[in-house]
């Protein structure tokens, strides 16, 4: 768990965009807020229902940045140096969060403190905690856990867990 002072923290959004933004806390919080509530799935057998994330929705970073067409990966980074790359298809889904509160409550300092993206149609390790970049990509680059083997796209509903268990087409 990275320590942080918040009047550090700096989101940046970068990559092949229109706008690039480096975001204090402060004008985190000042965008416009929503709340999503949806199940989170382990690659590893385990989900928890329901929970109620609250922040900005991707879609909300995507107005404001405004990736070029081409764009087809987000790459999301971790203070600690985690990453994860995310289809374009997934982030751009009106759930997907970048969230700064659980159930009613600051994140807690092990889910990801001050912020996390949260991609619900995805198995967990998509979900980046501690995130401060998102680096929108035309060309697929792989994170931390799919350069070790895990699937790139990570749909629980396919099972998708290791790149090759199932046939999906590859680029
Ligand atoms: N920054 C960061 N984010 C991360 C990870 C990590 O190690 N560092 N692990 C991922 C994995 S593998 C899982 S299963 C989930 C676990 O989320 P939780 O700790 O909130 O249950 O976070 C994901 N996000
Ligand atoms: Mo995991």
């Amino acid at each position: 768990m990275p320590p942080l002072d918040l009047e550090d923290f700096v989101i940046r959004i970068d990559g092949v965009v229109a706008e690039p933004l480096d975001l204090s806390w402060e004008e985190f919080l000042k965008l416009p807020q929503a709340e999503v509530v949806a199940d989170f799935h382990c690659v590893t057998h385990w989900s928890v229902p329901g929970l109620r994330w609250e922040g900005v929705l991707a879609r909300t970073i995507i107005e404001l940045c405004r990736p070029e067409p081409e764009v087809r990966w987000v790459m999301a980074y971790g203070r600690e140096g985690y990453s994860t790359n995310v289809p374009y298809e997934h982030f751009s889904r009106p759930e997907t969060i970048l969230a700064h509160k659980l159930n009613g409550k600051p994140l807690p300092k092990e889910h990801g403190w001050p912020l996390r993206l949260v991609v619900p149609s995805l198995y967990a390790w998509k979900s980046a905690k501690y995130l401060v970049r998102l680096e929108f990509l035309v060309e697929k680059r792989r994170g931390f856990w799919e350069m070790r083997g895990y699937h790139d796209i990570g749909d629980p509903w396919r099972e998708e867990r290791r790149w090759d268990s199932r046939p999906v087409p590859r680029e």
